[in-house]
């Protein structure tokens, strides 16, 4: 398909329209963002007029669902993709607006986490670039991720009212409408078969969000189901005078939509969440194959045209959903209900932590669902009869591949059993997925295991976050690369121009300026440009190990305090990170930057020689101010816990130079740009296996490093505190006695050599540049685009025989 041509006549008549319906008949009267409003409703209307897409032919329909979409702010994003910036830029100065402006009004939808609520947002926009029909199905959640302020160095959460009811984008089809039941009892009918009878039923209602395809007229939903109550208000108790119990049906229906779980890499098996996903799952299976009826097609044809992509295991009940609704609305018998789910759904791992992996309470999921619980036990059963047959007599591996164990139903296992691909994120990932953590069912079904590599959209990470940049390649390259990054391959040549050097470095520039602006709007720090932009964002997590780079700045701090006149190069470090509510330790990190940045910032021996922000509320709309002014990029965590890494791509893409470990993506992010031109260091993951084994004691390398001992007292002593010697207890705790489990102690020398060696080569400024700009050209393989194609030709475009187990 080709672009849509930017139509001026339309788009005045669709904001006019707009503006009626809301009222506003006086230009000069509305607000910024009353316009904002219009227009996101003007084009939202322009693009619901478009025709669907259909499917290239022999190419299966994706359906991705997913628990979380970070999809950011949509309308600037939109325009871009549509090619209609200037245009729409130019029809809204003739009413004295400024786009630019305007778009800052939008609150960014944050209704995911961190990296795998992003990562489904950046492969909605490739696979609408590369024309790969799909819908993203999620939830419509009333509050997003927490607001994250801070007082007096500690994190404090409030709820993200994002407005979703006058959000202007979205479009609410009441057709689409679907009953989801819940509770209840299973009987049998008289042909033999079970019947479902629900205790309650909650509606669930599509409301879609456009995907835009980067300039080529493709237009495609993410649906967001919302629950509400067929019935809110119940008459008879409202007749009787009792008001509030009329209303609660409807309330206890709004409540499953209400909110979005802020926890990462850690499950918590809460009955309202288990709900979430029930709805989503029963919510979207209904609407595919309503969809494949719709078109006239037979049941036994659903994997030719379907496929089902589950976004981690959150979703992973709609696997047992689809053979309910086969098998008891259907009448379909197991083994063609077997044969056709089974060859439907695949599914990614997104993490091996243990805490992570997802086991719900048998008891539970029965009380909520007891046809499934049915259906999982059948599953289980026969597959039980192909490990007998596997490994005769040995109960032990059982024990780890069955589906139900000790009361708990491991997600996982049902993925791995039921569908017909599973994939890691980044190729350590996967290899460590089948080593680690599946290596009996790789020896069952070898075919079914993949690797994608995880990428990001370049759309919104170069082009959108930073348009000098995305203009400098235009000019030297001639050539559309936004949505070819290969073809950034060409700017190698320039790594050797001084000119392009020049220009390079004076965009990064510029683009640091623009954030110390910021930093100073939100923070009142003011920080000097000139000095190394040093940028860790992402979720706060011990394994990714912010207080790793807590013990550098301390190092950094010291060596000034005691040797006021050493030659030391600038440093500006930013944080963003949030903790989850629950997470003590994390929660304590946070604090203890916090506390030690306020004592630096303010110490006047150290001047703008070194500042430490942590930025607040870190998002989707931080990153991308923050990611095109970083000069070093912080991935280091402990070498087999970050399953890729997406943030390590953007920053890369833009100019950042990597301080990493081998782990996740990092190891082909240094394939790709070169050793020579990324900072690895710290135990692999091998080494960190040896280490542990060995009994590492944390405690004995901190009497052997005098200088990290040193370090380690002044967060003891209060140093940072106002003399509170308990504030950082948590923290102090976990690298002492209680064994540093990440390794923190045992990274710490190579890390500080490795930030030593980033600082030498910045005073070397064309060297420095000419790595950057190498960074920049060889990360074209990190396009979500790429990825998008990996999964069509390693999973989606196969034609899976099914599981053997029917
Ligand atoms: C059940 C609680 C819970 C919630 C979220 C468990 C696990 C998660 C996510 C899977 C955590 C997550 O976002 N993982 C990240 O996924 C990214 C996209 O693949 C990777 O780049 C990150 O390395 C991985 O941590």
């Amino acid at each position: 398909m080709s672009q849509q041509k930017f139509n001026q006549a339309r788009f005045a008549a669709a904001l006019l329209r707009q503006r009626q319906r809301a009222g506003l008949s006086l230009t000069d009267e509305m607000t910024v963002r009353q316009w904002w409003q219009a227009l996101s409703g003007a084009l939202a209307e322009m693009l619901a007029a478009a025709a669907p897409a259909k499917p290239a032919k022999q190419q299966r329909h994706v359906n991705y669902i997913s628990m979380e979409f970070l999809i950011g702010r949509l309308t600037g994003n939109t325009l871009l993709n549509l090619g209609w910036y200037d245009e729409a830029k130019a029809a809204l100065a003739e009413y004295g607006c400024d786009l630019s402006e305007l778009l800052e009004e939008e609150i960014d939808p944050a209704l995911g986490n961190g990296g795998l609520g992003r990562l489904a947002a950046c492969f909605l926009d490739s696979m609408a670039t590369v024309g790969q029909s799909a819908i993203g199905y999620g939830l419509n959640y009333q509050y997003g991720l927490f607001r994250q302020s801070f007082d007096d160095g500690r994190q404090i959460e409030a709820p993200d009212d994002w407005h979703r009811e006058s959000y202007p984008w979205f479009r609410h089809n009441s057709a689409l409408d679907v009953d989801v039941g819940f509770g209840g009892k299973v009987s049998k009918n008289d042909r033999g078969g079970f019947v479902w009878q629900p205790a309650f039923r909650i509606r669930g209602e599509a409301w879609d969000l456009p995907v835009v395809g980067y300039r080529n007229g493709v237009t495609q939903p993410l649906r967001l189901w919302q629950a509400s109550h067929k019935h809110p208000f119940d008459l008879t108790l409202f007749n009787e005078g009792k008001f509030l119990q009329a209303e609660q049906q409807g309330i206890a229906a709004a409540k499953l939509t209400k909110v979005l779980y802020p926890n990462d890499n850690h499950q918590e098996g809460k009955r309202l969440r288990l709900m979430q996903q029930y709805f989503q799952c029963a919510c979207s299976v209904a609407d595919i194959l309503r969809r494949h009826h719709q078109a006239g097609r037979q049941l036994a044809e659903l994997p030719d045209y379907e496929v089902i992509q589950l976004n981690d295991t959150h979703p992973t009940i709609a696997i047992p959903e689809m053979l309910r609704v086969l098998l008891d609305e259907h009448q379909l018998a197991w083994e063609e209900a077997w044969a056709i789910t089974s060859k439907t759904f695949a599914y990614t791992n997104h993490t091996l932590m243990p805490e992570a992996l997802e086991r719900w309470d048998l008891k539970l999921v029965r009380s909520l669902l007891p046809r499934h619980v049915m259906i999982i036990k059948e599953i289980d059963r026969r597959f039980k009869k192909l490990v007998d047959k596997r490994w005769p007599g040995e109960a032990a591996v059982w024990e780890k591949l069955a589906v139900i164990h000790d009361n708990q139903l491991r997600m996982a296992n049902l993925c791995v059993v039921s569908g017909f691909a599973v994939n890691g994120v980044a190729a350590l990932h996967s290899a460590l997925v089948v080593k680690d953590l599946f290596p009996e069912y790789h020896q069952l079904w070898p075919e079914k295991f993949h690797n994608v590599t995880n990428g990001i959209t370049p759309r919104r990470w170069l082009k959108q976050c930073n348009p000098p940049l995305a203009k400098l390649i235009d000019e030297s390259l001639q050539t559309e690369w936004v949505n070819n990054l290969d073809a950034l391959k060409g700017l190698e040549a320039f790594a050797d121009d001084a000119a392009f050097r020049q220009r390079y470095r004076q965009i990064k520039q510029d683009n640091k300026v623009r954030l110390a602006d910021y930093i100073q709007r939100l923070t009142g720090i003011v920080v000097n440009p000139e000095a190394i932009f040093d940028v860790q964002i992402k979720r706060l997590h011990e394994y990714k190990r912010q207080h790793l780079g807590l013990l550098h700045i301390l190092s950094c701090y010291k060596q000034l305090r005691e040797n006021p006149k050493m030659a030391f190069v600038p440093r500006v470090f930013l944080f963003g990170a949030k903790a989850a509510p629950g997470y003590y330790l994390a929660k304590n990190i946070i604090h203890a930057i916090n506390k030690v940045a306020e004592k630096i910032n303010n110490d006047p021996l150290i001047g703008d020689r070194l500042k430490v922000v942590f930025i607040p509320d870190y998002r989707v709309t931080a990153a991308e101010i923050m990611i095109p002014a970083a000069d070093i990029s912080e991935q280091i965590s402990t070498a087999g816990y970050e399953a890729s890494g997406t943030g390590n791509m953007k920053l890369a893409l833009n100019g950042a130079l990597t301080v990493g470990t081998l782990d996740g993506a990092n190891v082909e992010i240094a394939e790709q740009v070169g050793e020579e031109n990324i900072f690895i260091f710290g135990h692999t993951v091998d080494e960190v296996k040896a280490l542990r084994k060995s009994g590492y004691a944390p405690l004995k390398l901190r009497k052997k490093d005098k200088h990290l001992n040193a370090i380690l007292k002044e967060l003891e002593n209060g140093f940072f505190s106002n003399g509170d010697k308990q504030a950082f207890e948590p923290l102090l705790d976990s690298l002492g006695k209680g064994g540093d489990y990440w390794l923190a102690l045992a990274d710490f020398a190579s890390y500080c050599e490795a930030q030593k060696r980033a600082e030498q080569l910045y005073l070397d400024r064309e060297t420095w540049t000419k790595m950057t700009i190498l960074n920049t050209a060889r990360c074209g393989m990190f396009s979500s685009d790429r990825s998008i194609r990996d999964y069509q030709q390693r999973i989606w475009q196969t034609r899976p025989t099914g599981s053997s187990n029917g």
